[in-house]
């Protein structure tokens, strides 16, 4: 049984085997998670997204999909870096969102972890409301997460995600 938990804070402070970061398709880092891991993870991490672009992802990481390096400086083992769709008012991408769960998962599950935390993907610059976020989150965790990671553990940055995230999680 895998458990799903819910933690307030900074994902870049957490103690997990996998951490996973909302990048975007540059793998070069941005604001908001993926600044967050890169100022604390340090160069290392933005070193090995390098190397990626130049081995496998030239084009860039394309959304929905999921890549690991190392954690660097940060208390976990790998950063999983995956790309959140753009919230659209006119496309549903839902399909998208999910699949940034459930690659991560797969991801994490071939590295051998345990732990995996997550922050709620494309709900801060990438504009998706947070209630849609959260239930996409949750059902795809509930769905895709198996041995050997026995927790996912969302990490929410402010009260309100949390809440948000309580609710869906029932
Ligand atoms: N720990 C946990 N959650 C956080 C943290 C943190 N340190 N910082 C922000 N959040 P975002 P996205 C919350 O914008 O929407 C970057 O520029 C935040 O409140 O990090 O997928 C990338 O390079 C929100 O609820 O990711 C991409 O270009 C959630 O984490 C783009 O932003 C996700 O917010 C990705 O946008």
């Amino acid at each position: 049984m895998v458990r799903i938990t819910l933690v307030h804070g900074d994902i870049t402070a957490e103690h997990a085997d996998a951490v996973v970061n909302a990048a975007n398709s540059s793998l070069l880092g941005g604001g908001g998670v993926d600044g967050a891991i890169h100022r604390r993870g340090g160069p290392e991490i933005l070193d090995a997204c390098r190397a990626l672009r130049a081995s496998q992802y030239g084009k860039g990481l394309p959304t929905g999909r999921a890549v690991a390096t190392t954690a660097g400086k940060l208390p976990a083992r790998w950063v999983i870096h995956t790309v959140g769709p753009v919230w659209s008012r006119d496309e549903d991408r839902s399909e998208l969102l999910a699949s940034c769960y459930r690659e991560s998962l797969r991801v994490a599950a071939e590295l051998g972890a345990r732990t995996v935390a997550f922050p709620a993907i494309s709900t801060g610059i990438f504009g998706w409301p947070m209630d849609d976020g959260a239930r996409i989150a949750v059902e795809t965790a509930r769905a895709a997460a198996a041995a050997p990671v026995e927790e996912v553990r969302f990490v929410l940055f402010d009260e309100k995600a949390y809440a948000v995230f309580e609710a869906a999680l029932g």
